[in-house]
């Protein structure tokens, strides 16, 4: 694979929790760097910045916040890295990313009275991925990787209902079994970027649900 031609990639990581997203995310970051290429990691929500912070502290069941308003911060939160997105990606830099839209319409989209159509909304027009990759885990895999924190939304019933919401938008995913050892879901992982990072060559970055 040429390194430094065209632009770089935009890949997203999902998949439901303790599913292994960031373990996955780091070691991909590790496996392009040691070859060389140009790749960055981005993490949602990112709670460094004022809308991150209160995210934070939603999640954290520090500050209550109508469940629409959260949600917008949420997709706020992507669209204030839109511009350094972009630039990067026209750089060839390769974006891999922990969470995205997705989570946002997976997980607003369980509470009751939002619907899945309304929770894209806000995030149309994003920079759209060029991959998409879910990382499956049955519900016994997950519990084996120990016990739900202290934060929001983990509790066994909400996180079926929004298992069911990532089902209806991964049509064009790769949805891959993140049950077996980390180096054979690395690997797996591996491939997909790989071939992605070749074909998006300069083709224009798209907008996502546009
Ligand atoms: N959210 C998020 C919204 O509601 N709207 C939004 O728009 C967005 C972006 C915080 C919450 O916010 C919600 C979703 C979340 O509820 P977060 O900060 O990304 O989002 O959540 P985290 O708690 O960081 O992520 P997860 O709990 O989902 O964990 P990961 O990243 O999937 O899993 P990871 O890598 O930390 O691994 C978990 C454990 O499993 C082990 C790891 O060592 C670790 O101990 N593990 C494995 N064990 C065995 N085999 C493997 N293959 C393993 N891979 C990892
Ligand atoms: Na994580």
């Amino acid at each position: 694979m040429a390194v430094g031609s065209g632009r770089g990639a935009l890949i997203i990581l999902e998949g439901l929790d303790r599913s292994g997203k960031t373990t996955q995310c780091k070691k991909l970051l590790e496996s392009l760097r040691s070859h060389q290429h140009k790749v960055k990691l981005i993490k949602f929500p990112d709670r460094t910045t004022e809308t991150g912070k209160m995210i934070d502290s939603y999640l954290k069941q520090n500050m209550k916040i109508d469940d629409r308003a959260i949600h917008l911060l949420f997709s706020a939160n992507r669209w204030e890295k839109r511009l350094e997105m972009l630039k990067d990606l026209e750089q060839g830099i390769t974006l891999i990313v922990d969470r995205y839209a997705f989570s946002g319409v997976a997980f607003s989209s369980a509470k009751k009275g939002l619907e899945l159509e309304w929770c894209k909304c806000p995030d149309r027009g994003l920079p759209k991925p060029d991959l998409v990759i879910f990382l499956n885990v049955s519900s016994s895999d997950a519990a084996s990787r120990g016990g739900y924190g202290e934060e929001r939304y983990e509790n066994t019933e909400f996180q079926k209902t929004v298992a069911n919401n990532f089902k209806r938008m991964w049509d064009e995913w790769k949805v891959i079994d993140a049950g077996g050892s980390i180096d054979d879901v690395h690997q797996t992982i591996l491939n997909y970027v790989k071939s992605t990072m070749q074909s998006v060559d300069d083709k224009p970055i798209g907008e996502l649900w546009i």
